[in-house]
């Protein structure tokens, strides 16, 4: 795939696996372009896609404004990845730029990413991580002095060889992350037991040079993140705070963005090499039948620490004893703004994004409505002060409300635009709801409608936020549990891959029989074709789960038939991001 132009930059999201239909082959547009000509170059690219049907279009009563630039054109389950494209631009979370793989994070999306890092902040602090920031260029000294961690990801390494005019001696690597930067500081810093736990975190942005198919949010060359690099003075405390910050990271895709996650251990093929072991978060992408990582969290046992000299005195060691020098165990762990296009790939519909209650910008939109020509000015005066009130009482409450409150645009246009936008609770106030002292709600996730007294506002609303909130993990959990089935036999490994599920197999966690795996899911084992609409990409391991789902039986196989060794664990197998 390597050659392939990151400029086909979704087709990677491809339900069938075949090359990029037209939706995603373009450059990226001008974030300056008018939205106009963007949709324009988006609807020629369309042109030549085949058997594409008419979209389902947002409900929407006859618009004062043109909104053709504004509705989703194509269905979710017809063609994910033009779907993916119209969403992300739409409801404003992303814009391209000129520079391949590299996006523009708007407000809508870029708040997110402020309420994970307040939510993860508060957590890491009160372990007694504290922040830092370490510089974007890393000398090519210290990037190659652990060869093991920088070899298999040598290609993705982007360069600075040039300072205005005149070459550097010496080039510099844009941090694709900071192992190696902070380490040289790590070894200068840690001269005995006493500075040990040492733990530090950076918000910062990395960048990989890839060359698969970039896709917004999921795969892009520079992105946001978190790395936290700690060092401990036994494997105990190390390992302790690995399952620790796991447990933040899966609450984050849970309890803010409503999206379920399976945690485990990475198998040593999927492991960061440098890593004495890995754990993961595993998430689902129902559309696809695909697993993604969702972060990682590694324990690198001592090997840095040797390679970069990190070394204390022995503190159990006596008096007079001779010292000898024990080296820390060192943990590090990741978590990345693909997290949100997690998000909006699990729960948009085709009216829009959909955004969990408690990451929205906006999480309540109020619109007045039932304003004729008949409606006096003082009925309209009432109407719209109530609004502003009912406005100010939310936002008292705490919530994060906003008024529709323009002119010359219909209600219609204005629920299909909120929609779209993904907030996740509109009320909609009219002349008849007043004279009931009552507001009608409508959910963004499910559309049900309801009603909710003047005088219990601050009271029904956050209720009504939590269970939408709670409804939407339900959802996408009871979806996500319906397609993690158990595999016992090899002749269902393929099938069951192919109706979009991940499969939970007996395995030997070998890492050639993993390769084998992988080789013989492709769709391009004679006998095992997959017909030319279905995935081809081979399965990989994508954990083994901390919880799993039954004992292995004593002289249990492993799956492939091939290998004929025991098996070892329940491994989760998919094909994947
Ligand atoms: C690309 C180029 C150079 C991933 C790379 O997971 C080096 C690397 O080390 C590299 N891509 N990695 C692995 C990152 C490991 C680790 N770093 C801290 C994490 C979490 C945060």
């Amino acid at each position: 795939m390597a050659s392939e132009n990151v400029e086909s930059k979704m087709a990677e999201l491809n339900m069938d696996g075949t090359a990029a239909t037209g939706a995603g082959t373009t450059a990226s547009a001008n974030p300056t372009d008018k939205p106009k000509k963007q949709d324009k170059e988006r609807k020629n690219q369309q042109t030549s896609q085949k058997g594409l049907k008419p979209a389902k279009q947002p409900q929407v009563k006859k618009p004062v404004v043109n909104q053709d630039t504004k509705q989703i054109t194509v269905s979710k389950s017809e063609d994910l990845a033009e779907w993916y494209q119209q969403v992300i631009l739409k409801a404003e979370m992303l814009e391209f730029t000129d520079v391949p793989g590299c996006y523009i994070y708007l407000p809508r999306s870029y708040h997110i990413w402020e309420l994970i890092r307040d939510f993860f902040d508060l957590r890491i602090k009160a372990m007694g991580v504290e922040n830092s920031y370490f510089p974007l260029f890393i000398s090519e000294a210290n990037l190659q002095r652990e060869k093991d961690h920088v070899e298999g990801f040598a290609a993705e390494v982007a360069w600075v060889t040039e300072g205005g005019k005149t070459k550097l001696d010496k080039k510099l690597a844009v941090r694709p992350t900071s192992e190696t930067a902070m380490y040289s500081y790590y070894a200068k810093k840690i001269r005995s037991h006493r500075d040990l736990p040492l733990k530090l975190n950076q918000w910062n942005n990395v960048v990989r040079w890839e060359f698969k198919h970039a896709v917004p949010f999921l795969r892009s060359r520079e992105f946001l993140w978190q790395e936290g690099h700690t060092a401990h003075l036994t494997e105990a405390e190390a390992g302790k705070e690995v399952l620790e910050i796991l447990d933040h990271y899966a609450a984050i895709y849970e309890d803010l963005l409503a999206v379920p996650v399976v945690k485990g251990r990475k198998t040593v093929n999927e492991q960061f090499p440098g890593a004495h072991y890995t754990t993961t978060i595993e998430g689902f992408i129902p559309a696809v039948g695909r697993g993604i990582q969702a972060a990682t969290s590694h324990c690198l046992g001592q090997h840095f620490a040797k390679m970069f000299e990190i070394k204390i005195e022995d503190p159990s060691q006596k008096e007079g004893e001779k010292k000898e020098k024990i080296f820390p165990w060192q943990n590090s762990w990741g978590f990345t703004t693909r997290s949100i296009g997690v998000m909006i790939m699990i729960h948009g519909d085709d009216k829009g994004v959909v955004i969990p209650p408690r990451v929205s910008n906006v999480q309540v939109i109020v619109v007045v409505v039932g304003i004729t020509a008949k409606t006096t000015e003082e009925e309209k005066t009432t109407l719209l002060d109530k609004g502003v009130e009912i406005k100010k009482t939310l936002k008292s409450a705490g919530l994060r409300v906003e008024l529709d409150d323009r002119e010359g645009y219909s209600p219609g246009f204005k629920f299909a635009e909120w929609e779209l936008k993904g907030v996740p609770l509109r009320l909609e106030l009219g002349p008849k709801d007043l004279e009931k002292s009552v507001v009608a709600t409508a959910r963004r996730d499910t559309g049900a409608k309801g009603s909710i007294p003047l005088a219990s506002l601050t009271s029904d609303v956050p209720k009504l936020l939590d269970t939408i909130q709670a409804d939407m993990l339900k959802k996408a959990s009871d979806e996500f549990a319906a397609h993690r089935k158990i595999v016992r036999e090899w002749k269902d490994f393929v099938p069951t891959l192919n109706d979009k599920n991940v499969i939970l197999v007996p395995h030997c966690a070998g890492g050639e029989c993993e390769d084998q795996i992988k080789e013989d899911s492709a769709g391009t084992v004679p006998g095992q074709e997959v017909d030319a609409k279905a995935p081809s990409m081979g399965a990989k391991s994508l954990c083994i789960p901390a919880e799993q789902p039954e004992e292995i039986k004593e002289g249990q196989k492993c799956i492939n038939p091939k290998c004929g060794k025991d098996a070892a664990h329940w491994v989760l197998f998919g094909r994947s991001y």
